[in-house]
């Protein structure tokens, strides 16, 4: 693994050659990828090129979160709000799994990664859900990085959806009336995966959009200037060794 970050640093055209290996890796990195429509206009492209460029760039993140150590990566692909876009955007948007998936998920499993998925499946098209299940069942038994893919997810639904589930196995005497913290997270869609330590959210917003409200309670948040398709290897290494600085206290003193 440092042989590989060492590698890293030395193709690196960073010049400001921060310098991680001291510090702790986040275990969970979640993100926001926010300005691909963005990205395309300012190239008077269709928003369908940043949606692409921004699918590569998923794949060059995944790569070096896996090389750094990072364990889990969770990507808002596609969130419950997404369907209100038009619909030539959506058609598109939903063939983008498939693309991914065919042009990288030899090297992923190569790379020993295990995809999953969150979101309410229920609603994608047939095509898209083929695809994906298929990534997960081949890389179930992977032990390297989980790149978690939010698709057609929204944090209130995953939140209700928890509370609907909870009054069903409290009402067939399955759990008592001992409603806490950690059974609340095991009916959630992250259920086994801990929460992010680290959200990153690029395009300059600041806000939340309903993802992962319970699971970012303490998470530490960074927000980078660019658009999701112009991010690259610096900034994720920008986004760890600020992570690095930050003293995390879980509210505590
Ligand atoms: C999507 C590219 C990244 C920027 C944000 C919007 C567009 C990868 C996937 C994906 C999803 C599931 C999966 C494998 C890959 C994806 C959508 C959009 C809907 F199993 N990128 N990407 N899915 N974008």
């Amino acid at each position: 693994m440092l042989k590989l970050l060492k590698n890293w640093m030395v193709k690196s055209k960073s010049t400001n050659n921060l310098d991680i290996k001291g510090g702790p890796i986040p275990h969970h990195i979640a993100i926001i990828m926010d300005g691909n429509g963005r990205w395309a206009k300012k190239r008077a492209l269709p928003r369908s090129a940043g949606h692409h460029e921004g699918m590569k760039v998923v794949k060059k993140v995944t790569k070096l979160a896996s090389q750094l150590g990072v364990g889990v990566l969770t990507v808002y692909a596609f969130s419950t709000e997404n369907w209100k876009r038009p619909k030539d955007e959506v058609n598109y948007l939903m063939k983008l799994p498939e693309e991914f998936l065919n042009t990288f998920l030899p090297e992923l499993i190569e790379e020993n990664v295990q995809v999953r998925i969150m979101g309410d499946k229920s609603q994608l098209p047939e095509h898209t859900l083929k695809a994906v299940e298929k990534a997960v069942i081949e890389t179930q038994h992977n032990t390297g990085l989980i790149l978690n893919f939010a698709l057609n997810y929204g944090s209130r639904y995953e939140i209700l959806q928890a509370v609907e589930n909870i009054i069903k196995d409290y009402k067939n005497n399955e759990i008592d009336g001992n409603i806490n913290e950690e059974l609340f997270s095991n009916y959630l869609m992250t259920q086994d995966l801990k929460d992010p330590d680290l959200l990153i959210r690029t395009s300059g917003e600041m806000r939340l959009s309903n993802f992962m409200l319970w699971q970012l309670a303490y998470s530490e948040f960074w927000f980078a200037d660019v658009l999701w398709p112009d991010f690259n290897e610096d900034h994720l290494i920008e986004a760890i060794a600020e992570y690095q600085k930050r003293g995390r206290r879980f509210g505590g003193i």
